[in-house]
């Protein structure tokens, strides 16, 4: 497939903070591992001018998705503490570009990036008609993020080389992009991007 990168395109990167990494409270396998290929795309959008979304999970310490509070997932990405910032090598763009903050209150989470956030705001001021999705985790906030921008309109292409999953069950991902897929996104890779 040959895509060209056009001026109604957005970057969306999902989630790439400490608490998923291999080391974190609720580890990714081998989420650290596409840091450089989710960094190549965002020096690539850098490059020509075009806006960078950085999604992240922002909870508060009693949040709804904990163990014990009603969920299903050790405490994570809790407002303010280390597990919730960005990875320390991941790059950013010097300007153009936003942090979208979600599962901001105790009582709502949310998997995917427009969910209770102004991101489909921003990308609506900006004229954005195509997102490309890179980040963790593929069957989760990927997933939900992707199926999100396909609900309101945008064309969705999802970053095959910069994405990982959790995989509760061995093939979580597998599914996620399958659903996807199914969904009308596009799975493409840094080679199918051409200038
Ligand atoms: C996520 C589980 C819980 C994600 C967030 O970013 O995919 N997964 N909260
Ligand atoms: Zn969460």
């Amino acid at each position: 497939m040959k895509i060209k990168i056009n001026p109604f395109d957005a970057l969306i990167v999902v989630d790439m903070q400490n608490d998923f990494m291999p080391d974190g409270v609720l580890p990714v396998p081998d989420a650290d591992k596409i840091i450089p290929a989710v960094n190549s795309y965002i020096k690539l959008f850098e490059e020509k001018a075009l806006p960078v979304f950085f999604t992240r999970d922002w909870h508060p310490e009693n949040h709804i998705s904990f163990k014990g509070y009603g969920g299903i997932w050790p405490p994570h990405c809790i407002q303010n503490t280390k597990g919730a910032k960005f990875h320390k090598d991941l790059y950013f763009p010097s300007d153009n570009k936003f942090i979208i903050s979600k599962g901001t209150s105790e009582d709502f989470d949310a998997y995917s990036g427009f969910q209770g956030t102004i991101l489909n705001k921003l990308l609506k001021e900006r004229g954005i008609k195509r997102i490309f999705v890179c980040g963790v985790a593929t069957d989760y906030c990927v997933k939900n993020t992707v199926l999100g921008g396909l609900n309101l309109g945008y064309q969705v292409f999802v970053l095959e080389d910069a994405i990982k999953g959790v995989n509760v069950k061995p093939d979580d991902s597998k599914k996620a992009i399958d659903v996807m897929l199914k969904n009308g996104a596009v799975l493409i890779t840094k080679e199918d991007i051409v200038d």
